[in-house]
């Protein structure tokens, strides 16, 4: 039996209460996610049971119980305290996919402190933009990234402590830095949580935005009871269950369900810090006997690309719940996973504004492959018109994908950002950016983005903030940055560049501006490919239609180009 019973039932009267309930919580009580997530589930007498099996390069392997994330989130939170760290600071966490990261995600939510997990993967500037917008007070990361923080330190007059976890004295720490090894460390016991409410601020995601720099997705503790109940009505987490998700905590679906979801469900998470081949991933599989797991369309038609013989190699006979997020998950994929590996992945639709998966393919519903699904019980989701936002109740029409506000998850404000908060909710609805339709059975297909952003291997990339960073190289005049089609990662980045009087146009440019972007924002926003322009085609106000050269990247009509320039 499925955790969600019937989802047809589901819908019919639904409350929120169902989740408050099974947590015990009630609305005006104390809630804190980093209590809910280890304290209470030892508390309920799982404190032996494991809460995490971590493997690292070389085979490494580690694994805490209930009770040792519980006590080692303790020891930072009180670590950070004694820092003098304040509820409500932002504390980043700029690490690669170690325990630490998982562990001391709760430890600064036990404090009261806002958790800002940034990629490990981030450059310099990726990293200064987000540091100076959330005026973050501590960063905790590991020796191979501090480089990039104290190149960046100068414009950052809030960072008061660079915390190292990995520091073994060989070189002297520098200003402002300190070492804390969690594994050493005194363990502490007894901590006194901070007693958050629904609304205290709790994590800060960043998201790319389309025009302007990077946006902070401000959550609160409340998103628990959001993150508690589609945890177990779509990934269906049950006692025994041998959780995967493959997501980096730097990615929303990295801490929404790849810590905070299942934790509270006092599930048994692992997690790999290996890298991904597709042997390796199903060797990981069949070594820790994996039952969900929650991946992304790039993995799995990476994993299509490796082929079917190379599946029949291991046993994966322990899977049996599998579900995808991040991009659309194409109807090929879902008919293939279903021949190799004998179950459909299950779609869902969310934001890292939405904070929780917000339409979604559900067990034992009928799967329409390529289809999304339909919204989770207790949300109200719709297409809208895009000039009038009034719900288009006519099937197969296609329009913008709008919510009822008021499900628990939901963001509370983009960081020091109101007006750009404000515009995303019209007519009562609040409105994600996506294009979608609605069949005659209620589900709903992806269309596309309705902006300029780049989705490349589910993780979103900014136009704007390449060509802002492109133009930081001495031989880029000007450029446009589109998305490009890919089979893996469904899109890449791609970049038209205008040369400055005296460059030339040479592969060894190309190659030296691409390894320019990696170093300055991510290895995701490198542009895979430099095309070289005489100009751009822009607007007779003189903005850039990266429509024409995207349209021409993806063969498609051209469409209104009335405003173009020279036409
Ligand atoms: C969780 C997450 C959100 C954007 C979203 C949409 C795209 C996510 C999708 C999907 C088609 C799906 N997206 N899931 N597109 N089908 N199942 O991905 O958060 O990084 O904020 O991205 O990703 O465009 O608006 P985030």
């Amino acid at each position: 039996m499925h955790n969600i019973g019937s989802y047809d039932e589901r819908i019919q009267g639904f409350s929120w209460e169902i989740a408050e309930r099974e947590l015990d919580y009630q609305p005006g009580n104390v809630i804190n996610i980093g209590w809910y997530i280890t304290d209470r589930i030892c508390q309920m007498g799982k404190g032996d049971k494991l809460a995490l099996i971590w493997e690292g390069l070389g085979g490494k392997e580690k694994r805490y119980t209930y009770n040792d994330i519980r006590q080692l989130s303790n020891t930072i939170g009180q670590f950070l305290r004694d820092l003098g760290i304040q509820p409500e600071q932002r504390v980043c966490l700029f690490l690669d996919r170690i325990p630490e990261l998982y562990i001391g995600f709760a430890g600064i939510i036990k404090t009261g402190a806002i958790a800002q997990p940034l990629f490990s993967a981030f450059g310099d500037e990726s990293l200064l933009v987000r540091l100076e917008n959330a005026e973050t007070t501590a960063v905790i990361t590991q020796k191979k990234h501090v480089g990039k923080i104290r190149k960046i330190l100068d414009k950052l007059p809030h960072l008061k402590h660079i915390i190292i976890v990995d520091d073994n004295g060989k070189s002297p720490l520098q200003e402002r830095e300190v070492a804390f090894n969690m594994e050493e460390a005194a363990r502490v016991d007894q901590f006194e949580i901070q007693p958050t409410l629904a609304e205290s601020p709790s994590v800060l995601h960043y998201t790319s935005g389309t025009t302007g720099m990077p946006k902070g997705v401000k959550h609160v503790h409340c998103s628990l009871i959001s993150q508690y109940l589609t945890t177990s009505w779509v990934l269906d987490l049950k006692d025994d269950d041998i959780y995967w998700c493959t997501a980096d905590p730097g990615w929303v679906t990295g801490t929404s369900y790849g810590i905070i979801g299942a934790w509270a469900m006092g599930v048994t998470q692992c997690v790999s810090d290996v890298g991904f081949s597709a042997e390796t991933w199903y060797k990981f599989i069949e070594r820790h006997r994996i039952t969900v797991w929650y991946s992304a369309p790039t993995a799995i038609r990476s994993l299509m690309k490796a082929g079917d013989e190379l599946v029949r190699q291991f046993d994966l006979s322990s899977l049996r719940h599998l579900a995808s997020v991040g991009e659309p998950l194409n109807a090929e994929a879902v008919i293939w996973s279903n021949k190799v590996f004998g179950l459909m992945f299950h779609d869902s639709y969310w934001q890292t504004e939405t904070g929780s998966i917000m339409i979604s393919n559900y067990p034992g519903m009928k799967i329409k492959p390529g289809s999304m699904g339909k919204p989770f019980p207790g949300v109200t989701g719709a297409v809208v018109d895009p000039e009038t936002y009034e719900q288009i109740q006519e099937t197969g029409k296609i329009g913008l994908i709008a919510f009822r506000p008021g499900w628990p998850a939901m963001m509370r404000m983009y960081w020091n950002n109101e007006a750009t908060y404000k515009g995303k909710f019209k007519n009562g609805w609040y409105i994600p950016g996506d294009r979608a339709y609605i069949d005659q059975d209620g589900y709903f297909w992806f269309v596309g983005r309705d902006d300029d952003i780049i989705n490349t291997g589910g993780h979103l990339v900014s136009p704007f903030e390449v060509e802002s960073a492109l133009l930081e190289h001495p031989a880029v005049a000007e450029s446009a940055v589109v998305a490009k089609p890919d089979f893996v990662n469904m899109e890449v980045v791609k970049a038209f560049v205008c040369l400055k009087p005296g460059y030339v146009a040479s592969d060894e440019l190309e190659l030296e501006i691409m390894n320019f972007i990696r170093k300055k924002l991510s290895p995701l926003a490198m542009p895979q490919d430099i095309e070289y322009v005489p100009n751009l085609p822009k607007t007779r106000s003189g903005k850039i239609m990266r429509r024409v050269l995207k349209a021409k990247e993806w063969g498609e009509e051209i469409g209104d180009t009335s405003t173009l320039e020279d036409d």
